[in-house]
């Protein structure tokens, strides 16, 4: 067997979240991380037949059965990954009745999946039905996103115009347009069905006075796209209360759009 803290997936991965955690948007346990890998992949550095513990849950993911994920743990810092990846991080399959985590490897002091199971796996059910490609759903705090939703109306349409407004790469980068939940309490199975039913529309979702999820095929893809929604909600704070004069109209955004060929939410321009 291989070393598996030198797989491709568990450095990319510590890497990720080192970063994310630098960008100041991990304070504390903040923020949690699902990465679909591929049981051939993980069969070089484990016996995936080799259950650790069973780990029960409490909603229903019988559409990814026998499907494997590395999770951050619950109540696990981001920025203690780099220095005991074994510890904050565990490699689950999940079980014939689609009830059970079965734990491969990781959590070691007896740890469980982050709180926002059920957001991610149900999410991950989601995004495969519509993009066999999928692998990557990713919860954080961006610092200027959830300020935004202090102050912004919070209708999608009026969010994804003014992230578009701000600045090029906005629209070219979500086209779709980003999905917004009011605030509710996180960790439940809810909000977790919440965030499914709205990726199915977008790739993005924002919760309000809380956070971002980012989905994609790669880590960099689900990052890429929180960044950008990042930049742009950063741009509206440092902008907004001097009065923003020359946002992109959307004449302009609509001649982006031809020059890039984007399959953008036509119903949010004027
Ligand atoms: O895991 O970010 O949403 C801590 C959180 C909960
Ligand atoms: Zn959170």
């Amino acid at each position: 067997m291989k070393n598996i803290l030198e797989a491709p997936f568990m450095v990319e991965t510590v890497r990720t979240l080192t970063n994310l955690y630098r960008l100041g948007w991990d304070e504390r346990n903040g923020g949690n991380l699902s990465v679909l890998l591929d049981e051939e992949e993980v069969s070089q550095y484990l016996d995936t037949s080799c259950v650790i513990r069973d780990i029960p849950m409490t909603f229903d993911a019988s559409a990814i059965v026998g499907k494997i994920f590395l999770v951050t743990g619950t109540g696990k810092y981001f920025k203690n990954v780099q220095y005991d990846p074994a510890h904050n991080l565990g490699i689950i399959k999940i079980g014939e009745d689609g009830r059970t985590a079965k734990l491969l490897w990781g959590y070691t002091d007896g740890g469980r999946p982050t709180s926002e199971l059920p957001a991610h796996l149900l999410s991950h059910i989601t995004r495969l039905a519509i993009d066999p490609s999928h692998r990557v759903v990713m919860h954080t705090h961006p610092t200027n996103t959830i300020a935004m939703t202090l102050i912004h109306d919070l209708s999608e349409r009026a969010i994804t115009r003014t992230l578009w407004q701000m600045q090029t790469e906005s629209i070219v980068v979500f086209p779709e347009g980003v999905a917004v939940l009011p605030w509710m309490a996180c960790g439940t199975n809810e909000i977790g069905e919440a965030t499914a039913e709205k990726l199915k529309k977008e790739r993005i979702c924002l919760w309000a006075a809380h956070g971002i999820y980012g989905v994609g095929k790669d880590l960099d893809e689900a990052f890429g796209l929180i960044e950008t929604v990042e930049k742009a909600a950063q741009l509206y704070m440092l902008s907004v209360n001097a009065g923003i004069k020359n946002g992109i109209t959307d004449e302009q955004l609509k001649e982006l759009a031809g020059v890039f060929g984007l399959d953008y939410r036509k119903e949010y321009l004027d």
